[in-house]
This record gives C-alpha cells, structure tokens and sequence, in this order.
C-alpha cells in the first residue's frame, strides 16, 4: 500500500481548522487535524511545502517509521508548528490503519478502558448569577463536571467570557489581537467567592473546574489554591506559565488543589519534570498539539507511571477530528482522567461528519472503522480561511501579560 496524495484543507466554518487528508493507491483515505489557533497558515505551509511531497509513495502502514522520519528527520525538533503537522499526519495514519483492520482506532490500542470519557463543559457568566443559570444549563445537559469562569467586579473582561448572551465562548477576533486589561488582585480576591457561591447553591455533586489560563506567578497560584480547597476543585487549570517547571514546586508545596497542565505543550519533554516529580494531577498535552496518537500514548504511560491522568485539552478551537482522535485514546487510557469538550459551531459540525457522540456527561468516539470523523470538502469550501487571533493581555498600568 502507498499514499498516493496528501492534501491540506483550510477552512472556516465558525472558526479556522486546517485538515490533513492522506490517500492511498487502494482507495483508503484517513483525516487528521493540524489546527494552530491563529497560526494556522504555517501549519499549513508546513505541511503542504515540507512534508505532504515526502508522503508520496511511503507505506501509511509504517506509523511509526513516518513519525520518527517526520520528528528526527527534520533536524528541528519540538515546537508547536512542527509537532502539530506531525500530529495531522500520525491522526490521518490511525484513521487509515483502522480503516484497513476494520476496527475503531480505540480497539488497536488495546480497547476500552471504560464505557465512556467523563468530559467537562465550560459554564461562563458577566457576573455570579449569570455564572450560576450557565452551570444549571450544562448540568441540566447532563456534565458531571463544569468549568466555572465568570466576569471579574473592576474588569472589563477575563478569560473565559462569551460575548453576548447565550453565544458560544470564542476568544479569537477577526483582524487583529484583541487588547483586554488584566488585574490580578482583582481576580483573586474575587474567584474564591464564585465558588462559594455554586457549592452552596448547589452542593458538591458535580465537579468542579477552573481555568487561571497563566495569569498567575507561582507564589500568586499557590495562595489560590489554598483559598479554593474548601470548596474541592476536580483542578486549577494553567495556574501559572509551564515553561520553567520547576515552578510547580512553590505551588505544590502549599496547596492540595489538584492542578491541571499543558494545553501549550508540543512533546513530551514539556511535561517530563511535571510528571516525574509528581508537581502535576492532570496532562492536558493533546492528539493535534503533542505528536498525535503516537506521541499522546507515550506520553500517557510515561504519566501513568508516576499516577498523573490524562486531561486533554478539547477547545471549539481544534476540530471534530482531533475530537473523535481523542475520544479513543481517552476510552483506551488506563490513567485517564477527563476530557474537555467545549463543543463546536452547528457549522463544523456540518462540515466534519463524526461518529462521536455526548450523553449524560460521557463521550464516546463510536465504532466506526479508524477515527470515525471525516470531512465534507464541497462544504468546507464554502467557508475559506478569515485570519483571526486570540487576545492579548496587558496589566492595568499597560504591561504586557499572558493572555
Ligand atoms: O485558550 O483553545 O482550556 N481551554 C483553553 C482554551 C484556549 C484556546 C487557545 O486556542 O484555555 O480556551
Ligand atoms: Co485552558
């Protein structure tokens, strides 16, 4: 068996998604996800210029060699461009491998660990009683476990927040970077009366998440942490930038709240100290960002070994095939622990037909043959590429701070 072609696909159905699609001499074709919020286009050259002309005429059945020859064989390893072209290519790969066997890409792994992935929603509100009416949406929807983000008293916006009643959260903007001013003290004086607020209202049956999306330093993240225990978190989300690892040790030492990391991270070398030293709970490393399947699986029991579960991350932001990709590593992991699923535009969904589905909380990629998501390229046409950025972050007095 060979490829034959390896064509890349930019569209915007809602938002920007770049798609890899492999096909073979035998008629069998796979679909993976390569999508760099607001850096889609180098993906996209990346994989169109540099690695679509080495695919040509190689066996899709090699994963392995075709990963190494893509990670070792560019010289340049690591980085998020890199690695999420290699992930395109490993996804599509799995899709083809499954299809060949005709068996859903969960079943080559070793089957399922689970009936279903647990996966949390993101609930957001200007304020608490809108934060309050969004957790009983989704938990009326049936989530086990809520991200709660709401607006800050002071600020004009944070992260986290849907313009506009009852639309989707979408940070990214049209154009250019979106300015918002950021204030720390404002912010953590305030989060810990958010949760207040949901478990007494509430109680403490549904998990609970949140999000710090790195706008803390590690002794701010530790005093966090410390004022949300009483009110459980299942985690804190990106409490402080992971660039420096060892800083997880100061946030470690001074709190239980389970924390969460790595939704930037591209390799396994990101979270290797995280791990080893057990400074982390949850992985968020994901299939499109961190190596695909291949890479993801090394990653998860390399994480196993040291009780770290996996938490990928599931923004509208990658697309429904990196979605059903996850979705089976998720069922396969003996260590997962929850997925995210922030859900998508009616009109990705449209153009990506999937097998996955959601009931009462729980995902399940489907048993189609391989990923089981595919996608409708007449469709995807109607909806060509909108350059379009996530915000940036400055402190009041105009620094610039991590969005
Ligand atoms: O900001 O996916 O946990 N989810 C997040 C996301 C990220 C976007 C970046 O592209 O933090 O909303
Ligand atoms: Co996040």
């Amino acid at each position: 068996m060979k490829i034959t072609h390896a064509d890349v696909i930019v569209s915007c159905p809602g938002r920007n998604y770049v798609t890899l699609k492999i096909r073979t001499d035998e008629g069998v074709y796979g679909i993976g996800d390569g999508t760099l919020n607001g850096r889609e286009l180098a993906v996209a050259s990346y994989l169109k210029d540099h690695i679509c002309p080495l695919l040509i005429g190689r066996d899709p059945q090699k994963i392995e060699d075709i990963w190494q020859y893509l990670y070792k064989g560019a010289y340049w390893r690591r980085g998020p461009v890199t690695m999420a072209a290699i992930s395109a290519v490993d996804i599509a790969l799995w899709d083809i491998k499954g299809k060949i066997a005709n068996l859903p890409v969960y079943q080559l792994l070793g089957g399922a660990s689970r009936e279903g992935v647990m996966v949390y929603c993101h609930a957001t509100g200007s304020d608490i009683p809108a934060a309050l009416e969004s957790f009983e949406h989704y938990r009326d929807q049936g989530f086990k476990a809520i991200r709660m983000q709401c607006g800050i008293p002071g600020m004009s916006t944070s992260y986290g927040l849907a313009k506009g009643n009852n639309k989707a959260y979408e940070p990214a903007t049209k154009g250019k970077p979106e300015e918002q001013a950021w204030s720390t003290e404002k912010y953590l004086d305030f989060v810990p009366k958010l949760f207040e607020a949901v478990r007494e209202k509430y109680g403490f049956e549904t998990h609970l998440l949140h999000d710090v999306h790195h706008r803390l330093t590690p002794i701010e993240a530790a005093r966090l942490g410390k004022s949300l225990e009483p009110y459980r978190l299942f985690w804190l989300e990106d409490p402080t930038p992971a660039e420096n690892q060892a800083d997880f040790r100061l946030i470690r030492q001074h709190t239980v709240t389970p924390l969460a990391v790595g939704e930037v991270f591209n390799s396994i070398w990101d979270c290797k100290q995280l791990i080893e030293e057990q400074l982390i709970d949850y992985i968020r490393a994901t299939v499109t960002h961190a190596g695909g399947i291949t890479h993801m699986r090394r990653i998860a029991d390399f994480a196993a070994l040291y009780q770290v579960r996996l938490g990928s991350h599931g923004p509208s932001d990658l697309s429904p095939v990196s979605m059903g990709a996850a979705l089976h590593l998720d069922l396969w992991a003996p260590n997962l622990g929850i997925q995210e699923y922030m859900g998508y535009p009616e009109a990705a969904l449209e153009v990506f037909p999937h097998a996955w589905s959601f009931n009462q909380g729980y995902m399940h990629p489907g048993d189609v043959p391989g990923i089981g998501v595919d996608i409708d390229e007449k469709l995807a046409a109607k909806y060509p590429y909108e350059p379009a950025y996530l915000p940036i972050a400055r402190l009041e007095d105009g620094t610039l701070w991590n969005w």
